[in-house]
């Protein structure tokens, strides 16, 4: 046999079990590490989740309806109209580099599912980080105050169930440009970078963009959101 086939076959081969590996590791609960910023399993069946990550952030649910089976135990079912959730923690500053995971089961809509926003609605705050799905597409979009803003961007079919969505951002991380990746493949790899710190505030939102700011709010539901201080490829 030709060993330069053998050669390639096996380096595809590696490169085929790396790949399984990675969307393997997603297809269980997600797990605390020293980079968990937040993590909710959303298996509280009522009231507010509970953060099961080092901060023990303070989160409000704001109507979003508990329901199972979510993706793995119970998860959370939002109205696309006014449901969302606030989580409050004093414990995150301006952060360098983000990865946001969660698992999401869209309804149809054609305005803007938010998964998840960080930022203030003050300039003082410094650039925010809001990550969203609409029109086949899924998108994370940097807004700096004074500057223009960044957006990377990919076709995403969100539609038929869950789906494990993953972003990426660091300054230092892939010159600066943020990643998606959708149940373990990346569809946005490319566009302007950002090079400086996220906003300096701890208020993030799961499920809607600022409260009251447009029709951004998410229809369907979300189940295991962790959302960590490092750039997790
Ligand atoms: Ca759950």
């Amino acid at each position: 046999m030709d060993k330069r086939k053998v050669f390639l076959g096996l380096v595809f081969g590696m490169g085929a079990l790396l790949a399984a590996a990675r969307y393997a590791a997603a297809t269980e609960p997600f797990a605390v590490d020293e980079h968990t910023v937040l993590l909710l399993h959303l298996d509280e069946k009522q009231g507010d989740p509970v953060d099961s990550g080092p901060n023990k952030a303070m989160v409000s649910n704001q109507g979003a309806g508990w329901i199972t089976p979510g993706r793995f135990g119970w998860a959370l079912n939002f109205n696309g109209r006014d449901n969302y959730l606030r989580i409050m923690t004093d414990k995150i500053s301006a952060l360098s580099e983000i990865t946001i995971e969660a698992w999401v089961c869209v309804e149809e809509k054609e305005t803007k599912n938010t998964i998840f926003y960080i930022g203030g609605s003050s300039s003082l705050y410094g650039p925010t980080l809001w990550l969203f799905a609409d029109k086949g597409y899924i998108s994370l979009l940097l807004s700096p105050p004074e500057e223009n803003i960044v957006v990377w961007s990919g076709k995403a079919d969100l539609s038929g169930g869950w789906h494990y969505v993953k972003a990426v951002w660091g300054k230092e991380h892939n010159n600066g440009v943020g990643q998606i990746y959708v149940d373990g493949v990346k569809v946005s790899g490319d566009g302007k970078p950002w090079k400086e710190d996220l906003a300096d505030t701890a208020t993030m939102f799961i499920g809607s963009y600022q409260p009251g700011w447009g029709d951004y709010y998410f229809q369907g539901k979300i189940d295991e959101v962790r959302i960590s201080n490092r750039a997790r490829e």
